[in-house]
């Protein structure tokens, strides 16, 4: 239970506000905006670097551009967003999976945590048209029974993956801001009818702020009805360590892009194994694939 009383809303919080809190509210009504969570001058330089790919982008949504790839684009954006510790608290809270086994007589537990799923940056220019409302983790095809309020000891297997959006701009309903149906992480994949606008609330967010959501809330890009105005959007999922990831992130970028950052991050993209037996080479974590130098710590393991 929140030590503050909340409104019904979906909830603006400040990015002080503890994590308990902050997941009191992510899992009451799907999604949760944390004010100022990533610094104006780091969202601009994130821009700059994922700009090239924006303006190169044939619009294929319209007037939608993508920048995917961004952690190979651009570092400002993996450090500050990606591996934003509020973001990575909630995400290992969420994602976490544990797990007991027998391994012959043995009990044992594998703890998967979660990874990147996907990096991309929007941009929706005048005229843009809304996306249709969806849950993300339809790429996981998910499968959600109907429920009236989150429950922990029902509920924490149940979402495989969770996004952070971070404005680049001031984002308003006229130019784009995301469309997000409170609550609607509790519905039934069956439903007989479709999301609608109508029970959307729309992203209202300053340069900066973050919108934290679970995968399974029904969301989409807004229009854009402005004349002049470019909506910035960066978009990050994590997912579960035993799901395949979004967006490849051993392709999306050259090995030596991966090879520049810490081992943390390089562990986070995916170059790591997740117990008991994802993601190995030759028999090996794959950190040693692209670190041979840790060479003294590679052994095969039974698995
Ligand atoms: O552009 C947005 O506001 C959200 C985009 C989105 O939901 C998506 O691409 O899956
Ligand atoms: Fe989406």
């Amino acid at each position: 239970m929140p030590l503050v009383q909340y409104s019904d809303a979906v909830q603006k919080v400040s990015k002080d506000t503890p994590v308990e809190e902050i997941l009191y509210l992510l899992k009451r009504d799907g999604g949760v905006f944390v004010k100022t969570l990533v610094s104006e001058e780091d969202v601009d330089q994130a821009y700059q670097e994922a700009k090239p790919r924006l303006d190169a982008d044939t619009e294929w949504n319209a007037q939608t551009q993508r920048a995917p790839s961004l952690i190979a684009r651009s570092p400002t954006y993996t450090k500050t967003q990606v591996m934003n510790p509020l973001f990575r608290q909630v995400c290992d809270h969420v994602l976490t999976s544990r797990r007991w086994y027998w391994w012959g007589g043995e009990k044992k537990l594998s703890l998967s945590k979660p990874y990147v799923h996907s990096c991309t940056a929007m941009r929706i220019g005048p005229g843009g048209k809304a996306q249709p409302l969806h849950r993300d983790d339809y790429i996981s095809h998910r499968d959600h029974a109907e429920i009236d309020h989150w429950d922990d000891a029902r509920d924490m297997k149940r979402e495989s993956a969770v996004g952070l959006f971070v404005a680049g701009c001031r984002i308003t309903k006229e130019n784009g801001g995301t469309q997000f149906i409170p609550r609607s992480h509790l519905w039934g994949s069956d439903r007989a009818t479709p999301p609608k606008v109508e029970q959307c609330i729309f992203a209202d967010m300053d340069k900066g702020d973050g919108f934290l959501m679970l995968a399974s809330a029904d969301h989409g890009g807004g229009s854009n009805t402005t004349t002049d105005e470019h909506r910035l959007l960066f978009a990050t999922f994590i997912v579960r360590g035993y799901l395949r990831q979004e967006e490849n992130q051993f392709l999306a970028g050259p090995t030596d892009i991966a090879r520049s950052y810490d081992r943390e991050i390089q562990e986070y993209m995916g170059y790591s194994m997740r117990e008991p037996a994802c993601g190995y080479v030759e028999q090996v974590d794959p950190i040693y694939h692209l670190r041979p130098e840790l060479k003294e710590e590679n052994r095969p393991r039974d698995f």
